[in-house]
């Protein structure tokens, strides 16, 4: 009898400290992992669906952060998937503009962007952009404006980005690997540990009583 109420005694608070214990850590372990959400391509001109009258002359993607300046691409391509263009954009904080080397010819062209997200992750995505039609009538306007210099600077300073900044982009990808795994697991591994050490606190309580 006075056997039964001690076990009583004993194991009342420890079972509830064990439930508490366990109730803590699912919250732990179901809770979100902490915020890295990658960036996301707020806006972009042209926008998705446009139907322009000539092809634009760049095309500029804004992010929800400043996004790395490593290897960033945008490529064109027409309806029967023919590359029309494969442009490293310069960035510029949130900003990639892509200065179209040629105008686009008429048609629905897709723009595909790869960059790489400010916590480090490369994220991509694309979207179409119709061009009514061919900028053949506006060339002698366009290729004075091209003629005006300035254009090559920028594309040497495109390539030594691409050169330079390619490994430590497979470096990213890496760390990502390595790194994005274990604090969910870790919680995990932790909290399986946690309980299996309350309940055999409260088998070895009992078992003494
Ligand atoms: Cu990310």
């Amino acid at each position: 009898m006075t056997s039964v109420l001690r076990l009583r005694a004993v194991s009342r608070p420890t079972a509830l400290l064990a439930l508490a214990a366990a109730l803590l850590l699912s919250v732990l372990v179901a809770a979100p992992p902490p915020a890295s959400a990658h960036d996301t391509l707020l806006s972009s001109d042209p926008a998705d669906g446009d139907v322009l009258e000539t092809s634009p002359e760049a095309i500029t993607l804004t992010y929800s952060a400043d996004i790395l300046a490593v290897s960033p691409v945008v490529r064109i391509t027409d309806e029967s998937g023919t590359e029309l263009a494969d442009i490293t954009p310069t960035v510029d904080g949130p900003t990639a503009t892509a200065t179209l080397p040629e105008p686009l010819p008429a048609g629905t062209h897709t723009v595909q962007w790869r960059v790489v997200s400010s916590d480090g992750h490369p994220i991509e995505g694309s979207f179409t952009v119709t061009v009514e039609q061919d900028t053949e009538v506006v060339d002698e306007g366009a290729a004075a404006a091209s003629d005006g210099g300035g254009e090559a600077p920028a594309a040497s300073d495109g390539a030594q980005d691409e050169s330079s900044a390619a490994p430590s982009a497979a470096e990213a990808d890496e760390v990502d690997e390595q790194g994005g795994l274990p604090l969910p697991m870790l919680i995990g591994i932790l909290a399986v540990v946690v309980l299996a050490a309350v309940v055999a606190v409260v088998v070895i309580l009992r078992r003494r009583d």
